[in-house]
């Protein structure tokens, strides 16, 4: 193994969901290193994390914090998690780049939980408005670049799609009206041999790893 990955619970961390994808896209030979997360913060991730918070990658020598530098870090070692067109890169990184940086009403209101129905919950008009952009951006991004598959950027599930997995999850679970393109993508995403997987070792976390904060919305 040549370094660590830290990440959070499968559960309910969707920035270590967006990490572990770009490591596992770069094929990266890491340990993983699941800290179960506490409400009000975790102590063992602080101790850990230049940032207090994971994902965190230490790979060969170098150690980086932040879901986009990680995915840049790992680009770096397997440039096909950008695409190949200088055009469809810059786009591919704005959009990834507007990810990191925003949709915070949808993140509030739709918690990442992978293991529970939440239908109709978390609808109120800021989250809407994020949805209702990135289903443009969705949209807009597999016209201009998707032909030849089911990703945003075509056959190859990309450093883009590993930034949008989670919300493609927070959809499956808070099932908000969206467009029958939306719903292919959603299912493509879902279908990703990294997804299922980490939907499966999501599903083997014990119970007392749970937290009330993100299993009693109403
Ligand atoms: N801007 C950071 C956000 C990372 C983040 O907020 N991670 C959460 C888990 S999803 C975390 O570590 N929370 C601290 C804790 O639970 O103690 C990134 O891009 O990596």
């Amino acid at each position: 193994m040549a370094g660590k990955l830290y990440i959070g619970n499968r559960r309910y961390s969707s920035w270590s969901l967006r990490g572990w994808l770009m490591v596992k896209l770069a094929g990266l030979a890491v340990e993983e290193v699941v800290i179960p997360m506490q409400a009000a913060g975790t102590p063992a991730i602080k101790a850990v994390s230049p940032n207090g918070l994971v994902p965190y990658l230490e790979h060969d020598g170098a150690k980086i914090w932040e879901t986009l530098a990680i995915a840049e870090y790992c680009a770096e070692l397997a440039p096909a998690l950008w695409p190949a067109d200088r055009i469809a890169r810059a786009h591919a990184r704005a959009i990834a780049a507007e990810m990191h940086a925003g949709f915070r009403a949808l993140r509030q209101a739709m918690p990442m939980n992978l293991g529970r129905d939440y239908a109709g919950l978390g609808q109120n008009p800021e989250s809407l408005a994020d949805i209702a952009h990135i289903e443009n951006l969705f949209q807009s991004t597999r016209e201009k670049f998707g032909a030849g598959g089911p990703y945003l950027f075509g056959a190859s599930f990309n450093a883009a799609d590993a930034m949008f997995a989670p919300v493609i999850a927070r959809f499956l679970t808070f099932a908000p009206p969206l467009s029958e393109i939306t719903k292919a993508y959603c299912a493509a995403v879902r279908q990703h041999e990294y997804v299922s997987q980490w939907y499966n070792l999501a599903a083997q976390e014990p119970e007392s790893w749970r937290l009330d904060k993100y299993e009693s919305l109403t």
